[in-house]
Order: structure tokens, then C-alpha cells, then sequence
């Protein structure tokens, strides 16, 4: 079965021409590339034609904007996939962006994570330069350690078990929250959640269109925040708060390149 299996990625991006009013402007006229969305997942090779299909549709009918430049990457997995298990998922009351900041801090100091380190998360999911990952931050110094900072840390290669997003599906349907953004970003907080150095994740989407987010760690689980954000802002990120003596690189091949299958 593993053979059979294959990982695929999706990169949306658009071309933006020199703008005298953008922040996006860069000195040498050179167009600036915005990265409009991505998506990432494992599946068995029959599955490919189905997966494009729907990254395409994606991309087409994205509310971040219209791609020039759309890359599908499929490759087979050569490496046994690693087996872990899903976080819980609760959805907690929240109904403004303060009130979501106020919980979000008080969680996340719950776990030893500084007021330092938690401002400095909030900066990178605040900001409207968004990245295409994650930043990594140490807990305590707040210091942020992603060897490319535009760019972030993608975690990518991780799926789930059929049998498994079955179930899922059924669960998340009673809540009335069974959709391929609930499912997505679960697998993804599951994944980093099993590297014994990462603590806690917050992550807002930067879509303008989803206002829910969501703090996930080993101890609490996948926490959903809903109105993390106000509609049609353009602003979201993802952040890892991460141990101080952590090993950034073996953290980093980690989330990138280990093939990691839910079961
Ligand atoms: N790896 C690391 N960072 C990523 C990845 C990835 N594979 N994909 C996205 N990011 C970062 C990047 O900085 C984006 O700007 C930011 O996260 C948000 O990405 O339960 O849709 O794909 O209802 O817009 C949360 C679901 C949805 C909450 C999050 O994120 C819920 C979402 P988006
Ligand atoms: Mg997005």
C-alpha cells in the first residue's frame, strides 16, 4: 500500500507590476510575486486526477484573488509514512478579534509561553505581508528562528487514513463544520503537534472571507476560535511557539519532508 501512495502540493501565486502605492513595491521594477493560497496532502495514486481537479478549482475561485502561475507537485513517497493520531477538536465562544486575542494569550501563557513570544506571534499574524508558512518562535525569548522569514516553514506531506477521515467527517458533520478548511488545518496542527518541541500553534487564515481560527497543542487540543478576525481582512499566519533548545533543523525537515499518515 505504501508504494502506492503519493504526496501532492499546489502553490497559487499572482504577479503584481510595480505599484507606487503598495507596500509590495520593490526597488528594480521587477514584478512581485503574492502568494495567493497552497494546499498539501498525501493520497493513493488513484486518487491524483481527483485531487488536481479540486486544486484547480481552488485556485480558480480563490477569494485572495486570480492566479498567473499555478504549480502542481506530485511525488511519490518513497519513506514509510510515520503513523500519529488527530487532535481533539473543540469550538470555543468568541464573537471579536479582542476577545480572541484575550483567550489566545491566556492559553497560550497557560502553557509557559511568554508575553514576549506570544506578542511576537501576533505580529506575524497580524501583518498584511503574509507568508506562505509558518513562523517558528521560541517560547521564552519570543526570538523568531524560520531560516527564511518571508517565506516561513511549510509543513507539508501529511494525510489521514480513509477509514479515519470518515469518521472524522461524520463528527464534523454533527457540528456542522465538515469542510476540506476544518479537515486541512486539523491534519496539519495533528502533524506538528506529534515533534515533541513544538508547544502551540496559532493560526489565522488569510483569506478575507474565513474568520475562524484556531490555537492547537498537545495539551488542549485543536481549540476553533470564530471571529478571530473581521471579514475582508486581508491579514493571517501561522506561528509555532516552539522550546527554546530546540533543534530548528531537524524541526524544519520534520514538518517539510516527513511523510505523516493519521490513522
Ligand atoms: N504550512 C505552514 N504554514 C502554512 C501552511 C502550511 N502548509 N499553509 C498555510 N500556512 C500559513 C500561511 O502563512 C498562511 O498565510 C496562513 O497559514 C493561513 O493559511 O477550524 O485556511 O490556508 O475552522 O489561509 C483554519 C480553520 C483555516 C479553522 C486556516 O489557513 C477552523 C487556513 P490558510
Ligand atoms: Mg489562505
Amino acid at each position: 500500500m505504501q508504494a502506492s501512495k503519493i504526496s501532492s502540493k499546489c502553490k497559487v501565486k499572482s504577479v503584481k507590476l510595480k505599484d507606487k502605492n503598495s507596500e509590495l513595491k520593490i526597488q528594480n521594477s521587477k514584478p512581485t510575486e503574492i502568494h495567493i493560497s497552497g494546499a498539501e496532502g498525501i493520497y493513493e495514486k488513484s486518487e491524483i486526477q481527483k485531487i488536481c481537479e479540486k486544486y484547480i478549482k481552488r485556485a480558480l475561485t480563490h477569494s485572495r484573488g486570480n492566479p498567473d502561475e499555478i504549480i502542481i507537485t506530485i511525488e511519490k513517497i518513497r519513506q514509510k509514512p510515520k503513523t500519529i493520531s488527530l487532535l481533539p477538536v473543540i469550538t470555543l465562544d468568541c464573537n471579536s478579534p479582542e476577545k480572541a486575542r484575550k483567550i489566545i494569550t491566556q492559553k497560550l501563557e497557560s502553557l509557559g509561553i511568554s508575553k514576549k513570544a506570544i506578542d511576537n506571534g501576533f505580529v506575524v499574524l497580524n501583518s498584511k505581508k503574509t507568508m506562505r508558512g509558518a513562523s517558528l518562535i521560541l517560547l521564552k525569548s519570543g526570538a523568531r528562528v524560520e531560516p527564511d522569514k518571508e517565506r516561513g516553514v511549510r509543513v507539508s506531506r501529511m494525510g489521514i487514513e480513509k477509514s479515519t477521515e470518515k469518521n472524522l467527517s461524520e463528527k464534523l458533520s454533527r457540528a456542522k463544520i465538515n469542510t476540506t478548511t476544518v479537515k486541512e488545518a486539523l491534519v496539519l496542527a495533528s502533524k506538528a503537534a506529534s515533534w515533541p518541541d513544538v508547544i502551540a500553534e496559532a493560526c489565522i487564515s488569510d483569506d478575507p472571507d474565513y474568520t475562524t481560527g484556531y490555537i492547537a497543542s498537545k495539551e488542549f487540543g485543536y481549540l476553533r476560535i470564530p471571529n478571530i478576525k473581521r471579514e475582508k481582512r486581508m491579514h493571517g499566519g501561522r506561528v509555532f511557539f516552539i522550546r527554546e533548545t530546540a533543534d530548528i533543523a531537524g524541526l524544519t525537515a520534520y514538518l517539510e519532508k516527513k511523510p505523516v499518515i493519521i490513522i
